[in-house]
């Protein structure tokens, strides 16, 4: 992977005229994935979040660039039509890395995940990416083996992801660990403790910590020119006023985990149907706060995307 955007998005890809014009000219872009609108939320909040994060990002003076695939082809920058489709259309794929090949090649529509949309994010020249949560080391990995390929790309590919951590419908103290054998940065955004997606604090501690847009952009753009390979993983906690207590939440992962199982879910259809039945379960509660969180990821990345730009 190089460091610098290429001089010319790869080939296969769809770049919409905004976003090529801003990459052109090294004005900051912000990637942002599908699949939290296809499988992530229920329909319509899936696509007001959609664009409201669209706006954010344009408000604090970025160009929002969401990813899919449409048609076979890899899209970066999705029209307001193709935000709602994604988010009404209950038949489109949930499209990993090791699935693009499949849907270029059959001409159909696919949502990325985390893993894909930075893959794509890095083939068009971008370097930051907002998303609301994480992929990880599932519970019960020891035999499962059922860890996210988000953790793969996270390891080789050069691009900073802003979440607000890993849920506890995952193994969190694992996920870290296999970060770190991956050679992945773990940064907490004004904390010391990864932040556990609907709660500020996991009780894991991160390994380093910056408190700015400017420290984070300092950090992402040293990361790039070493080389080093992998992306970034920048934790920024919920807000205080929408997070939610450790003890509402807990019980209700135990009880989607334990009907999971009883239903036999599993492979990549595990994380979609945990995210549904959370909200489910929470009377609608995990949703309010799932979608705080991502406007609040949208604020920090894009001030990290524009610091970001300023030392290009
Ligand atoms: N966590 C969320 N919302 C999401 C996802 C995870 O809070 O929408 C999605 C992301 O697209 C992430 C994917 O990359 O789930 C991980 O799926 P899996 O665990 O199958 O790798
Ligand atoms: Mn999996």
């Amino acid at each position: 992977m190089t460091t610098a955007a290429p001089a010319t998005p790869h080939p296969m890809l769809a770049v919409a005229p905004e976003v090529r014009d801003a990459l052109a000219e090294g004005r900051p872009v912000v990637a942002l994935e599908s699949t939290i609108i296809s499988h992530g939320m229920p329909y319509p909040q899936n696509v007001g979040m959609a664009r409201e994060v669209e706006q954010i990002v344009r408000d604090g003076g970025a160009v929002p660039a969401t990813v899919a695939i449409l048609h076979g082809r890899p899209t970066v920058g999705l029209t307001d039509d193709e935000l709602e489709m994604f988010g009404a259309d209950t038949a489109i794929r949930k499209v990993s890395v090791r699935d693009m090949a499949h849907v270029v090649a059959t001409g159909v529509h696919g949502a990325t995940t985390v893993a894909s949309t930075m893959r794509i994010a890095a083939l068009a020249g971008i370097s930051v990416f907002v998303t609301g949560g994480l992929g990880g080391v599932h519970r019960g990995a020891e035999s499962s083996m059922d860890v996210s390929a988000d953790l793969t790309e996270l390891s080789r590919t050069p691009v900073a992801v802003i979440s607000a951590g890993v849920k506890s419908i995952l193994d969190i103290a694992r996920t870290l660990e296999a970060l770190e054998t991956l050679e992945v940065p773990v940064v907490g955004y004004g904390t010391d403790d990864f932040p556990s997606f609907f709660s500020r604090s996991s009780g894991v501690a991160v390994p380093m910590r910056v408190d700015t847009p400017e420290e984070a952009a300092r950090l992402v753009a040293a990361q790039l020119d070493l080389g080093l390979g992998a992306g970034i993983s920048i934790a920024n906690p919920v807000p205080v006023e929408d997070e939610m207590a450790r003890e509402d939440i807990d019980g209700v992962i135990a009880q989607a985990l334990a009907d999971a199982d009883a239903r036999g879910v599993v492979g990549k259809d595990i994380t979609p149907y945990l995210l549904g039945r959370l909200v489910e379960l929470s009377d609608g509660r995990s949703l309010e706060t799932n979608l705080a969180l991502v406007r609040n990821n949208a604020r920090v990345g894009t001030a990290i995307a524009v610091a970001l730009a300023a030392l290009r």
